[in-house]
């Protein structure tokens, strides 16, 4: 197996050695790209830009964006730069319609993705001799193997678990002495419940850190784990286009995921307009992959909206990082003209004692006017408490939620375990309108 311990190091490399390493590596995958991909070239050509005009880093901008109904477009093949010969694997990502998206990956393609999620891992200071229960799934979703093998790389000892049977789940965190999670945040709150009727105290057991991703999830939500849990929660971003799990992620520092800037160029747009926006503004985050060859991405535009952070980091890594993902611009829903996140009546009801990041969000519409119920799961202990002391609770989170989103909501408290539970991501919004 490759040795990827000393890339490491590349996580510390001044910032103009970095932007040399970047722009020698743009030049490469674009010149590659435009031989290898005809689609690539006929979208070069509709736009009128050839690959001489970019010389600089900052002429990026002046490249055409990719995005995923371009991938759904080209389907299942479309994109690929290399011979099918040499692609090593594929994954898929889930659509919500239709069919999925295909993302080739070539030997050097894994091996650049074991590099960054072996990166990702040594950032929260995981280590040889570390167990890891890798809950995230197995399969076409690039979760459970992204985990799996950057875990292998490092030396850890690595559980391929994957999700569902939770009872399973904490027995054997139990019994392996597990010291690193891998999953969904909203998963990991499950296996926390179901814990707690085993009876089993998490707090106990040698288990130290968490890589949480693949869905939103907010300071608050951070907190409650690290807190019912007493571990570390650090977040771990990643999408199936770029390479999964591991285009970005948190330091022992928690204020920000270091992008791996030197495989993953990223560039921040504002969704009106389209052009880019300067380090530290709120935008939609843009990728060029710059080392891929299976399927090389040129300004491939994510959807999710974050900044980018510049200013130096305490743990003295010098790639930039990103805010964590509060949400996406196609996540969002609209009601009553208003703009309205999921994070954002999550990180409300959070502030209020006595609830779990258990939530559901329903949109209906009467007569012409949409309403937006939030039901609320709370402690098995808030539960029991008076019925007037409940309906306080919950006109108080009704106002919090109001005040943050400035609309007015129905909330609904209910038992314990009653949301619906999943073992992947999260579906927190009904819309029942269109029906
Ligand atoms: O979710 C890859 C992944 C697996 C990342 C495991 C982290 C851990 P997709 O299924 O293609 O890939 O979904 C990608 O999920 O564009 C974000 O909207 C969202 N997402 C991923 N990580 C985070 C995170 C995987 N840490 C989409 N915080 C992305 C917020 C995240 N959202």
């Amino acid at each position: 197996m490759k040795d990827f311990h000393s890339q490491s190091a590349l996580d510390y490399l001044p910032k103009q050695k970095l932007q040399e390493l970047q722009w020698q590596r743009l030049q490469t995958v674009l010149k590659y790209t435009y031989q290898n991909v005809p689609w690539y070239r006929e979208r070069l050509k509709e736009k009128g830009v050839t690959p001489h005009e970019i010389q600089s880093l900052e002429d990026i901008a002046k490249l055409p964006f990719i995005v995923k109904t371009d991938l759904r477009d080209t389907y299942p093949f479309g994109l690929f730069a290399a011979p099918l010969k040499n692609v090593v694997r594929f994954h898929a990502s889930s659509g919500t319609t239709g069919k999925p998206i295909v993302v080739a990956y070539t030997q050097n393609d894994i091996d650049v993705w074991q590099e960054v999620v072996l990166r990702a891992l040594v950032s929260y200071g995981i280590h040889e001799g570390d167990i890891l229960h890798n809950a995230y799934g197995y399969g076409l979703f690039t979760g459970g193997l992204g985990l799996h093998y950057g875990g292998e790389a490092l030396g850890v000892t690595v559980i391929p678990m994957s999700g569902g049977n939770t009872e399973r789940q904490v027995m054997l965190m139990r019994d392996f002495g597990v010291t690193l999670f891998s999953g969904t945040p909203s998963y990991f709150l499950h296996i926390l419940d179901k814990a707690q009727q085993m009876g089993v105290d998490l707090r106990k057991l040698p288990l130290r850190a968490g890589a949480f991703g693949a869905e939103p999830w907010s300071e608050a939500m951070r907190c409650k784990i690290e807190e019912l849990a007493g571990i570390k929660a650090y977040d771990i971003y990643g999408l199936t286009e770029i390479a999964g799990p591991g285009v970005a992620a948190e330091c022992s520092c928690q204020c920000g995921s270091h992008i791996f800037e030197d495989h993953f160029y990223p560039e921040i747009i504002d969704t009106e307009t389209l052009e880019p926006l300067p380090d530290g503004a709120e935008g939609e985050l843009v990728f060029t992959t710059l080392t891929k060859t299976g399927m090389p991405l040129i300004r491939y535009r994510t959807r999710d909206i974050t900044c980018l952070i510049s200013e130096p980091c305490s743990c003295g890594r010098t790639l930039r990082r990103i805010k964590r993902i509060s949400h996406r611009s196609d996540d969002m829903f609209i009601i009553r003209g208003v703009n309205v996140f999921p994070g954002q009546i999550e990180s409300a009801f959070l502030s209020v004692e006595g609830t779990v990041p258990h939530y559901q969000i329903i949109l209906t519409r009467e007569k012409d006017l949409d309403n937006i119920e939030v039901l609320v799961e709370l402690t098995s202990e808030k539960f029991g408490d008076t019925i007037r002391s409940l309906e306080n609770l919950r006109q108080t989170i009704a106002r919090k939620i109001e005040s943050t989103i400035g609309i007015r909501v129905t909330v609904r408290l209910v038992e314990p375990n009653t949301v619906p539970r999943s073992e992947g991501k999260a579906k927190r919004v009904q819309d029942l309108r269109s029906l």
